[in-house]
């Protein structure tokens, strides 16, 4: 073993960071150019579920929130797009990637928004499914990333409690408003579940990335927690779980849950969901039609580098 690689495996017996100058074997920059990207393609994708309902927000309020919201999710996905360059792959490249299919987004953003309630269920069960997936994040080995996720969760905990929010206002008003609440939650309490990724038995990467300190928990330890965490939030909104199997174990002192449809899971992984090939069509629109911005903003850098080097 070389001297580089105790050093680097010596950091991360120690649970210390890697910085993106220090040497690095080449599969652990590979899984995490793919987590990392992945990351910041699901949040990019992620604007356009929400951003389906941004004009026919019900209030000025619900209007600014959920611009606000979406905003954010931007910005999160330009943090993770900066982490993984500092691996060495160039942004235009990885939504190249994204693009043409050879890079993946989170399963979640195949599915569609159909009622406003789906605004406040995406905040309190997306965003919450989120969250438990990513304080951990904070602690990965990897420096850059950890650190973006520092910021990313502040703000996705804000995310997560104007969905609560919204959803205590409607459940609160009229009898159809607490039934699109309902429904609401009926179609995402699954595809939340499947947010976490395969069962730990068939999840290929959560071993070695464990090993790597880049994921702490593993899948099944993360569905867990956030089952648990949900039951008592879904009580204070008297909503009930589309789950008939979902009761506390008292041995485990854990909730026990129906697995989702896992077969689901692989078809939408493999672009049958429901709303796969509009996602990526429209950004691949959006991509297109900015390219003028790209143009001219190469332009301007060139022109101000010129005018520098004239003057020095
Ligand atoms: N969707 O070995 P595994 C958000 C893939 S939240 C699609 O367990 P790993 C947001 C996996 O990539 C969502 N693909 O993988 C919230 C692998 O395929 P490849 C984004 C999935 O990496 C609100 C294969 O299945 N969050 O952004 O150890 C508003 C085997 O899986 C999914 C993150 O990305 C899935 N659900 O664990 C707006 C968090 N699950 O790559 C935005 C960071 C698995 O080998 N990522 N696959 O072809 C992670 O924590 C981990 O990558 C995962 C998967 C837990 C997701």
């Amino acid at each position: 073993m070389s001297a580089l690689e105790s050093r680097f495996d010596e950091t991360i017996a120690a649970d210390q960071r890697i910085e993106p100058r220090d040497w690095m074997p080449e599969a652990y920059r590979k899984t995490l150019i793919r987590q990392i990207a992945q990351h910041a393609h699901s949040e990019i994708i992620g604007m356009q579920p929400e951003g389906n309902w941004i004009l026919r927000a019900p209030s000025l309020r619900r209007k600014a929130i959920l611009l606000a919201k979406v905003q954010d999710e931007a910005g999160h996905g330009m943090y993770l797009y900066a982490a993984a360059e500092t691996l060495g792959v160039d942004r235009a490249e990885l939504t190249e990637m994204l693009i043409e299919g050879r890079q993946r987004y989170s399963s979640i953003f195949n599915y569609p928004t159909l009622s406003y309630a789906d605004i406040g269920v995406i905040g309190w069960l997306v965003d919450g499914a989120a969250i438990c997936n990513q304080v951990p994040l904070c602690r990965c080995s990897y420096g850059p990333y950890a650190r973006a996720m520092i910021r990313v969760c502040k703000e996705e905990s804000f995310h997560q409690r104007q969905g609560f929010e919204l959803l205590l206002a409607m459940v609160n008003g009229t009898a159809a408003q607490r039934e699109m609440v309902q429904e609401s939650t009926n179609r995402w309490w699954w595809p939340s579940l499947m947010m976490f990724g395969p069962p730990d038995g068939d999840s290929p990467n959560t071993q070695q990335s464990m090993k790597w300190n880049i994921k702490r928990h593993t899948n099944d330890e993360l569905r867990q927690r956030f089952v648990d965490m949900t039951v008592p939030q879904a009580a204070a909104l008297g909503i009930t779980l589309p789950d008939p199997g979902l009761v506390w174990n008292d041995e485990r002192k854990a909730h026990d849950y129906t697995e989702p449809d896992w077969s689901e899971f692989k078809a939408v992984l493999s672009g049958s969901g429901p709303c796969n090939a509009q996602r990526v069509e429209h950004r691949k629109r959006a991509h297109d039609r900015g390219a003028w911005v790209r143009e001219a903003a190469t332009a301007y850098a060139q022109k101000q580098a010129a005018r520098r080097e004239s003057a020095a």
